[in-house]
């Protein structure tokens, strides 16, 4: 009989101690389990004689019950803690706003500048052109007049795909001048357009990454000519870098598609290694540009005779790096998304036509 008040005892402590629901598990099976110390007692009443049997039995149901209720009640507790303790930690308050800066994405720095680029030359009258990545050779060289011996065709310098059933080989254009090709031989002039995108190359290094991005423009009439090339491009510089006058100079220069050639310096000061566009008596490269060479509208169906134009083209890299102040080409697609969100633009943010 003290056995038994102890064991009560003893397990009832155990109860009040089971830190959570496992634990007190472990005190129910040891207790009143199969093999349990209860259940022990219990299976040890056969051997009693009848009077030993009656008083025995009846203390140690209560003794059992007892502890059956102890470890209801503190079941009960330990499941209402959890779950406190569950809606605690769960709490989220849905009436909090949406944290702008974890869930909008950023508009790359190319697109952005392409965008910038796009809506100048459009509020100039320029249409957006676009045309396949993957070109063909008349396309991409022959109609531009660039020879077959022309380091651009090499196989080292270009990305050819597999040689077709005829012979030939498809190629990663290597500017978007095959648009301003396509445009001409389906539409007559005037033309104006605008052709942005990306393009390839078998380069790389500290300037160059395989495919960059590039936008040429396109004018074709009957009596366009270098004024016009000129007035359009200052205008273009000084929308784009937001200043009200920036000294400009061209310099001759070659390109197989147009004649004369020129290429467009913009003025600038290189003072204590800071870049300043605009001032000073420096001279920064920004693009080519020339008249467009007859065998190239011959080639597009044109007579030369009766129209011509001029033609433009710069790297879109360069041009965001210089506004953006981006120091490294190779950055552009590394794809960090720490980069993106420092250099990045926030969506609906939209760049206005004018004075940005
Ligand atoms: C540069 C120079 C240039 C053109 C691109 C062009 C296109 C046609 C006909 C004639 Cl279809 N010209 N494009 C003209 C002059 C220069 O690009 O430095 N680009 C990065």
């Amino acid at each position: 009989m003290e056995n038994i008040e102890a064991l009560r005892e003893e397990v009832l402590g155990e109860v009040g101690k089971a830190a959570d629901l496992q634990a007190l598990e472990d005190v129910r099976i040891s207790a009143l389990g199969k093999k349990g110390r209860i259940t022990g007692l219990m299976k040890n009443l056969g051997q009693m004689d009848p009077d030993q049997r009656r008083e025995f039995g009846q203390t140690l149901n209560a003794v059992k019950d007892t502890v059956a209720e102890a470890i209801e009640t503190r079941k009960a507790s330990l499941e209402d803690a959890a779950l406190n303790a569950r809606l605690i930690g769960e709490r989220i308050d849905v009436t909090l706003p949406a944290r702008a800066d974890e869930t909008a994405g950023r508009i790359h720095p190319i697109s952005q500048t392409m965008d910038e680029i796009v809506s100048i030359f459009g509020e100039m009258g320029f249409a957006l052109a676009e045309g396949p990545d993957v070109e063909d050779d008349f396309h991409n060289f022959t109609a531009l007049n660039i020879p077959p011996e022309h380091p651009a065709r090499e196989m080292q310098d270009t990305f050819y795909l597999p040689e077709q059933e005829d012979g030939s080989r498809l190629v990663l254009r290597t500017h978007t001048s095959p648009v301003q090709i396509r445009t001409m031989q389906s539409k007559t002039p005037p033309i104006r357009i605008i052709a942005p995108g990306r393009t390839y190359r078998s380069d790389s290094d500290m300037t160059h990454t395989p495919m960059f991005h590039q936008v040429e423009g396109l004018v074709i009439d009957k009596k366009t000519h270098m004024g016009h090339l000129k007035g359009c491009l200052l205008e273009f510089v000084k929308t784009y870098f937001e200043l009200d006058d920036v000294p400009v100079r061209y310099r001759p220069s070659f390109f197989p598609f147009t004649e004369p050639s020129a290429e467009m310096d913009i003025g600038c000061s290189r003072k204590g290694g800071e870049l300043k566009i605009g001032e000073g008596d420096d001279w920064l490269e920004i693009l080519g540009c020339g008249m467009v060479h007859p065998r190239v509208l011959a080639a597009c169906g044109l007579d030369p005779d009766e129209y011509q134009g001029f033609a433009f083209g710069m790297g879109i890299e360069r041009i965001a790096m210089l506004k953006y102040g981006i120091p490294d080409l190779r950055t552009f697609f590394d794809t960090d998304l720490r980069w993106l969100k420092h250099y990045g633009f926030v969506p609906l943010d939209v760049p206005n036509m004018v004075r940005g």
